[in-house]
């Protein structure tokens, strides 16, 4: 492993904290009568993963990008529940509000984010119920709109509310990378209802389930926000 890298992880205490779980999960791992401190100990683990991916991932690395031919047209649906049951919104009402360590909060319309400069991405949406596809994004890269609005670049999240009450968030190296964008349109054309109208995330560092859809409101913040899956016990960092 990278010498660094190592010397990171100790002075963190990582090493040290990963050693003390990996004995808490032997010592656990047998016991009927707890079955909670097996699950804490997991989660622990995957808090921990989650820390180390962090510390490993490289901000200026570029993830796979495809010729716009080979755009999958409609894309694939995936929600909590079924596509009859998408609600639309209404991009004419629609506002996106801001919270948190962000100096201007003023609130933003439709026509305010398409009068931002746009970055147009064609990359692959990975699911980890086991099916993906490529799809051509264009929108306002989080950057450019994190920049605009006066952002803290220095704190730890970047947290997003939905229509569909699907909280998400990411980490700050993942919500600059070039390839993260406030996704406007689909192929060309505006998004369709089922895939976010009139605003969703995408970004290609992150697994398909940390790219939320129908966006109402993003916090900057500090504190440590989850989001839908990952109170299920899905990983948060969850890279790519
Ligand atoms: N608001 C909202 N965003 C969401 C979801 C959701 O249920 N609600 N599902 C996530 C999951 S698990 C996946 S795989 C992708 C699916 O995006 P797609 O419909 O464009 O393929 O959206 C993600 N974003
Ligand atoms: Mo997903």
């Amino acid at each position: 492993m990278h010498r660094t890298l190592i010397r990171t992880l100790e002075r963190r205490g990582l090493l040290r904290a990963g050693l003390t779980l990996g004995s808490l999960v032997m010592l656990t791992g047998c016991d009927v009568k707890r079955p909670e401190a097996v699950e804490e100990a997991l989660l622990a683990i995957s808090n921990l993963n989650d820390r180390v991916q962090a510390l490993l991932f490289d901000a200026n690395k570029l993830a796979p990008t495809y010729p716009a031919s080979m755009i999958l047209r409609p894309p694939k649906f995936n929600a909590y529940y079924d596509v009859t049951d998408v609600k639309p919104v209404n991009g004419a009402t629609w506002k996106l509000e801001l919270g948190g360590l962000i100096q201007n909060k003023r609130p933003w319309t439709l026509q305010d984010l398409q009068a931002l400069p746009q970055r147009s991405i064609v990359i692959k949406h990975i699911c980890v119920e086991g099916w993906s596809y490529i799809g051509g994004w264009t929108g306002v890269p989080l950057r450019t709109f994190l920049e605009r609005t006066g952002a803290d670049l220095r704190a730890k999240y970047v947290a997003f509310q939905t229509a569909d009450n699907y909280p998400s968030s990411i980490d700050m190296a993942a919500a600059l990378h070039p390839q993260t964008v406030l996704a406007l349109q689909y192929g060309g054309q505006p998004l369709a209802d089922p895939f976010g109208f009139p605003v969703r995330l995408r970004t290609a560092v992150k697994l398909g389930y940390k790219n939320p859809k129908w966006i109402t409101a993003i916090e900057v913040t500090n504190t440590y926000p989850g989001g839908f899956w990952e109170s299920k016990g899905f990983p948060w960092f969850a890279g790519m």
